[in-house]
């Protein structure tokens, strides 16, 4: 066995990471790089998963047959997207049901943006804008993180998020084509979500304390300042032309950055969030946890099966 102290395979590790190339399951990897990626893609498959609950909460109540089928189609979406996402961890030597023990003990995160209500239907079309648009904002580049079954899972995550938030931008589009009512249903949900949304990037880069290594990995290849400066400029245009406004007094262009300036989140109720402390944290993993339980009997059923047609 090779161990981190043999330098042959941390220089082929080394060399791979800086050709820009893919690590693979076979490959050697340091211990820490292989944490990083549990840690990582084990929070974002959480998040996919207790992502479905906001939204799946207005399924039956969805409008019409027409945006029950995409809401229906969307939420399945996300439950695959987890799938791929547990599947890729599982090739770094860690089980979905180890994972999903970690989750419900509280010891593994999922993103700060699911611990938020949606008493409202626009949400439903703010969540698609706003949440999947930030998603793909983050995501895009992990298309090309060094770690091989965790980038090609991305892909296919991305081609079916650009879905997710074409179809929220459609929904909140149809609303402010409505009536006076259903224009204010659409601007006191971005007036709710936006300042969460923008948290979703993660703590400011001098608060960040894996961004550099996991940079340095390549398994992220943007800060979590670019990549939200990134979505803010992506998405001003978007709400010109949808007719909100996003509820930042100091959003603003400058010119001379050629980015836009605009205001600080509150650090300290994202803390609070990702502490636990957040109005659905308790909601969400109580939910998660009973849908855990009521599927005990499909995965005895699964095993019972695998061992007799294994006998067979
Ligand atoms: N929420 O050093 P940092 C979706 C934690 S699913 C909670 O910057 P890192 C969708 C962070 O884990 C979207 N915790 O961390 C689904 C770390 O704590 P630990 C999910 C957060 O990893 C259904 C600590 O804060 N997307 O779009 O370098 C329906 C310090 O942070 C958050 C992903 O998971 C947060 N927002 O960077 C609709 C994308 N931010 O772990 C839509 C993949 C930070 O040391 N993940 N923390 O205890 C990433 O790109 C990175 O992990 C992050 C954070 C940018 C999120």
């Amino acid at each position: 066995m090779t161990t981190s102290e043999d330098p042959e395979p941390q220089a082929a590790f080394d060399a791979t990471i800086a050709r820009r190339d893919r690590i693979e399951p076979r490959d050697w990897m340091p211990d820490a790089y292989r944490k990083t990626l549990v840690r990582q893609i084990a929070q974002h498959a959480h998040s996919e998963i207790i992502g479905m609950q906001p939204e799946g909460a207005w399924i039956g109540s969805a409008p019409s047959l027409r945006r029950k089928a995409i809401l229906l189609a969307k939420v399945q979406d996300e439950a695959g997207h987890g799938l791929y996402l547990y599947a890729a961890c599982e090739t770094l030597g860690v089980s979905r049901a180890e994972l999903t023990d970690l989750l419900l003990a509280g010891r593994q995160k999922y993103s700060s943006i699911f611990n938020y209500p949606t008493p409202s239907y626009a949400d439903v079309g703010t969540i698609g804008w706003l949440v999947d648009g930030a998603a793909i904002c983050n995501q895009v580049p992990l298309c090309r993180t060094s770690y091989g079954p965790y980038g090609r899972a991305m892909i296919r995550i991305c081609k079916e998020e650009s879905f997710h938030q074409r179809q929220g931008y459609e929904l909140l589009m149809t609303m402010m084509r409505g009536t006076e009512a259903q224009r204010a249903m659409v601007q006191e949900s971005v007036n709710r979500f936006w300042w969460p949304v923008l948290m979703m990037f993660g703590p400011p880069d001098v608060q960040s304390p894996n961004s550099a290594r996991s940079m340095a990995w390549g398994i992220k290849r943007n800060s979590n300042d670019e990549l939200r400066q990134k979505f803010v400029d992506m998405t001003v245009p978007q709400a010109d032309a949808l007719g909100v406004t996003l509820p930042d007094p100091d959003l603003r262009w400058n010119e001379e950055r050629g980015q836009h300036d605009f205001g600080e989140p509150d650090w300290e109720e994202f803390a609070a969030v990702v502490r636990g402390d957040g109005p659905c944290n308790a909601q969400r993993l109580r939910h998660r946890q009973a849908a855990h339980d009521d599927g005990a009997w499909v995965r005895e059923a699964a095993t019972a099966f695998a061992a007799r047609a294994g006998a067979r």
